[in-house]
């Protein structure tokens, strides 16, 4: 397993953040997302075998953030 930290902007509210966690939950080999909205911080526990972080990037971009 390996750890992620993605540096997003344009989370606002409690809503941004599941949304966030849901999109990065969504992709197949990642076992855990957690989002914090103060830190604008997505922490992404994956197996990188499976994903890259290019693609998780990707999946908050698709969710409408910006990842920085
Ligand atoms: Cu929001």
């Amino acid at each position: 397993m390996a750890i992620s930290t993605l540096k997003i902007q344009g989370m606002t509210c409690n809503h941004c953040v599941m949304r966030v966690a849901k999109a990065l939950k969504a992709l197949p080999g990642v076992q855990d997302a957690r989002v914090e909205l103060q830190k604008g911080e997505a922490v992404v526990t994956y197996d990188d075998a499976t994903i890259t972080p290019e693609k998780l990037s990707f999946a908050v971009v698709d969710a409408g953030y910006k990842v920085v």
